[in-house]
């Protein structure tokens, strides 16, 4: 009894992990990450998104700390083709 506890737990915990490795994949919109809808957003604002955060970098193309909506169409088309 103690072992099937322990499978269906473990299978519990792997689908689970299944459903966020999806939604790391799902990429929020610029609206969505810009939380204090200033127009831009920080590298703080783009933490919510790994995917983002993890090309912030080459994102910010003008090096000022800041995406701008250009910026981050460019970035999402990057991503999107490098997938
Ligand atoms: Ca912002
Ligand atoms: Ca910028």
């Amino acid at each position: 009894m103690k072992k099937f506890v322990a499978i269906a737990g473990g299978l519990i915990l792997a689908s689970g992990l299944a459903v966020a490795g999806g939604d790391q994949k799902q990429t929020k919109s610029f609206n969505e990450l810009d939380e204090n809808q200033d127009g831009v957003i920080t590298q703080t604002e783009a933490s919510a998104d790994q995917n983002l955060v993890a090309h912030f970098q080459t994102a910010d193309a003008n090096q000022d700390g800041y995406l701008t909506p250009a910026e981050f169409d460019t970035i999402q088309q990057e991503m999107e083709e490098a997938e």
